[in-house]
């Protein structure tokens, strides 16, 4: 039974026509690469019995209290009843057994102390949980904490994470190994409100249970309408399509009208330089959520949409078409496109700088910052990367490209749950329940979870007259801080809260959300607002609706080391070839070479490792 509804609800996700989502400013900095191959030895049969290993895990009971929690209970310290607060004399607590040591991978924004957090300060009155955060710089924290988990001493009693989106490959790399604790048990006993949310959405359970049936830790899950399954927004200079006396483009042709319009239209920014950039590109780009490279959003233009996100680069240029699974860049799509972007840059209408591979060198690092627009059309992820105000506002979206075979735009093959194993408590930890029970405490309020994540009441939300939480902005609609200290929302998120660890953030809890089980808890999350507008300009609702991603499936450690030796090959020579193509122009010759190179490389074998696992996922 359950088996059956898990299948068809994979069904329905495959089919992309769920709302879900995730993103924002830590999600931006998410470098993750998609699953990375582990050394653990997980015996096939368990991922080939994934629906099975599922099904244990929403079923498994917990082991029971530890000795110490079983005392601290009788002593009447503590309570796990679900009633809070949960540490009841935190005092008395704290001098028998010390605090709940708490890794936290810190980021260099952070000037406060992490247990000075005002979220944590809420926390502690709350549950009478205090941790003592342990933090470590982000920078270096990956090898650091492989260094402690390969020892297996000094840790802590619990990882609140791991840095980002890499919580799921490191539970399971040591699944075998006694580390962490199995969670499954605390989550089905001790954990109703988070148990309710998996529960309603058996494919989150499915995206954290590992190979070997065990979940570790706690889901990170941030639903924003869908915000992190299409890329950020192309853009356009409105200011300059208005002094060269031409309308937002609505097709190819249009837009290249557009483009040439910029270029022969002089000194459009009025700074006195022959500096502007009638379109920039990152070619050779591996940001989380597919924004940066414009080749890649307008091949659907030529016949064939495609797919590419770093956040799940594995899957890159795939899709599903009639429950199959395509590799989009052998389509002849590609050719033709390439055919097009070489015509642009024979017309001198490509920034040169759109070819370094490095992201440093890219126009995100530089020329969107700069206090003059440089660029007539490019891509971004948040539009709060044009860090001038007056830049900013000359930009709008575009609307989905309408070109010879078909249209613009392209489906992320990413998912709202970001993180499988935040919170990761480990063996060391005499007090998982109490772990357990705080985060199903952020879980159980749309508002307390909402401050968890991107900050608090005093700093990035304000009470209004109907008890829904917003951010505050001016009549510009520009954050308005609430704090001297913190002049964006970003400084004043994790200011004030740890963020990122197991939150959980629904649709429903959004003021404007249209379903039945609106809870309207908060405001929209104020720096996705413009975000989310210009995907849907660009196409985003019609896009979910007509492509189908492929599914975060778990992969088999054979699959994983497997794609980890083909994968990146085959996605440099795509890339490569573009480059070359777009410069040089395309023949016959390079085109079959081309072709050839993917097919030395393993394409084949990728393609049918995740049809193999999509398939394996489907199958009642
Ligand atoms: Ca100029």
């Amino acid at each position: 039974m359950k088996k059956k509804l898990l299948a068809s609800l994979l069904t329905i996700a495959m089919s992309a026509s769920v709302i879900a989502g995730c993103g924002n400013q830590a999600a931006n900095q998410a470098t993750d690469q998609g699953a990375e191959t582990t050394t653990e030895s997980a015996p096939s049969e368990n991922a080939e019995k994934l629906e099975e290993a599922v099904e244990t895990a929403t079923s498994a009971a917990d082991a029971g209290l530890t000795p110490e929690e079983q005392e601290a209970v009788d002593a009447g310290l503590i309570q796990l009843d679900g009633t809070l607060p949960i540490i009841k004399d935190p005092a008395a607590f704290e001098e028998k057994y010390g605090k709940i040591s708490m890794l936290l991978v810190n980021t260099a924004d952070r000037l406060v102390e992490p247990g000075e957090l005002e979220m944590c300060k809420k926390w502690f009155e709350d549950t009478g949980v205090e941790f003592d955060w342990q933090p470590i710089p982000g920078e270096g924290a990956q090898e650091k904490i492989n260094l402690m988990l390969a020892s297996g001493q000094d840790l802590p009693d619990v990882f609140w994470n791991f840095g980002d989106g890499k919580s799921g490959n490191i539970v399971v790399q040591y699944a075998d190994q006694d580390i962490f604790v199995e969670t499954e048990g605390l989550i089905n006993e001790y954990m109703p409100n988070v148990k309710a949310i998996l529960d309603e959405h058996p494919t989150y359970w499915m995206e954290i249970t590992a190979p070997n049936g065990h979940t570790y830790g706690f889901p990170y899950i941030e639903e924003m309408y869908g915000l992190v399954l299409t890329p950020g927004p192309l853009l356009i200079n409105k200011n300059w399509l208005d002094q060269v006396g031409k309308e937002v483009p609505t097709t190819v042709d249009e837009f290249v009208d557009c483009l040439k319009a910029f270029k022969d239209a002089g000194d459009l920014n009025g700074n006195g330089e022959a500096d502007e950039i009638p379109m920039a590109s990152w070619f050779g780009a591996t940001d989380t959520f597919g924004s940066y490279n414009i080749f890649y959003r307008l091949t659907g233009c030529f016949g064939q949409a495609d797919s590419y996100c770093g956040g799940n680069a594995y899957a890159d240029h795939m899709r599903i078409i009639d429950d199959k699974v395509v590799f989009t860049a052998q389509d002849e799509a590609f050719r033709k496109t390439a055919e097009f972007f070489n015509e642009l840059y024979n017309e001198g209408l490509i920034w040169e700088g759109s070819f370094e591979a490095d992201e440093s060198a890219s126009y995100k690092q530089s020329i969107i910052k700069e206090d003059v627009a440089r660029i007539g059309v490019f891509g971004t992820w948040t539009d709060q990367e044009i860090t001038n105000l007056d830049v900013h506002d000359q930009y709008v979206a575009i609307p989905r490209l309408t070109g010879e075979a078909g249209k613009s735009g392209f489906l992320n093959n990413f998912s709202q749950l970001q993180d499988s194993s935040n919170t990761a408590i480990t063996t060391s930890c005499k007090f998982p329940h109490v772990v357990a029970r705080f985060v199903d405490y952020m879980a159980g309020d749309p508002k307390v979870a909402v401050t968890s994540n991107w900050g608090a009441i005093g700093y990035n939300y304000k009470e209004d007259a109907d008890g829904v939480i917003r951010t505050p902005l001016d009549a510009d609609g520009h954050y308005m801080p609430q704090q001297d200290a913190y002049q964006t929302f970003g400084d004043a998120r994790v200011n004030s809260t740890p963020c990122r660890g197991s939150m959980i953030i629904l649709d429903k809890y959004y003021d404007d959300y249209e379903g039945s089980d609106k809870v309207g808890a908060a405001g929209y999350a104020f720096d996705a607002v413009q975000l989310l507008e210009n995907q849907r300009t660009n196409g985003k609702d019609e896009i979910m609706a007509e492509y189908t991603a492929v599914p975060r499936v778990l992969m088999t450690t054979d699959e994983l080391t497997r794609l980890a030796q083909i994968q990146p090959t085959v996605s440099d020579i795509v890339d490569r070839y573009i480059n070359t193509w777009i410069t040089t122009g395309v023949t016959d010759d390079s085109w079959n070479a081309y072709l050839g190179e993917l097919e030395s490389a393993g394409v084949n074998d990728i393609v049918s490792i995740y049809q193999t696992a999509v398939d394996r996922s489907k199958k009642n």
